[in-house]
């Protein structure tokens, strides 16, 4: 049985969840991190030294950083349901899950943190504004990539999807200026179709 370390709210934990909800793998989930504390213990800390959710347990491996965990698990399943197995395909979404650690999450985790976890009186709102133009770049870049495919990596659902996918539920929850980006919306309505990612991911932003 897969242990996993992490609040439910928490973005990369919810990449993990999805995937785990997926490929249908039991799994055992333990409160840790903001309210809950658990991830400040020195025990925790033997786990993962930053002191950061999520983290899991299998079979002796202890691993955290979401997406080597979200490829672990892809690769764990034998059916290659969220793990494609094409090599340029399999490229494909391991790019799209790079770009969005090195490229659109530095920009949409400070509009995260200034509208959701910060009181009104202390946002830093030209932050905000900078970072949401950015962000806003960096959504039609996938708006035009899913003009010619309806998933991230190609004609199906994979891991690439994941983050992206609970990044852009921000990105339509938060109350920003967006533009309408068709592709966007349409490949966002087929996600919202999955059980998994309505069920733990699409929750209220806290
Ligand atoms: N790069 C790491 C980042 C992990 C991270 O920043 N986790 C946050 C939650 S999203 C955390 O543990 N924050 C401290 C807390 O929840 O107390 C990953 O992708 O797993």
């Amino acid at each position: 049985m897969i242990k996993l370390w992490g609040r439910k709210n928490s973005i990369n934990v919810q990449k993990v969840i999805w995937a785990l909800e997926e490929l249908g793998m039991p799994y055992d989930r333990i409160d840790a991190g903001m309210a809950f504390g658990v991830n400040n213990t020195p025990e925790f800390k033997i786990m993962n030294p930053n002191g950061l959710v999520p983290v899991i347990e299998h079979e002796g491996l202890i691993l955290w950083e979401s997406h080597a965990i979200v490829r672990y698990l892809a690769t764990l399943d034998s059916q290659g349901i969220l793990m494609p197995q094409a090599l340029p395909t399999r490229a494909d979404a391991d790019r799209w899950m790079e770009w969005y650690s090195t490229t659109l999450w530095p920009n949409l985790r400070p509009v995260f943190w200034n509208l959701v976890r910060t009181a009104p009186e202390a946002r830093d709102m030209a932050l905000v504004n900078t970072s949401l133009q950015h962000l806003t770049n960096n959504f039609k870049i996938v708006d035009q990539l899913l003009a010619s495919r309806d998933f991230l990596a190609g004609s199906r659902f994979s891991m690439a999807d994941i983050p992206m996918g609970v990044a852009a539920f921000r990105w339509f929850e938060m109350p920003i200026d967006r533009p309408d980006l068709a592709h966007l919306n349409a490949w966002y309505q087929r996600l919202s179709e999955r059980p998994a990612f309505k069920q733990h991911c699409q929750i209220p932003l806290t």
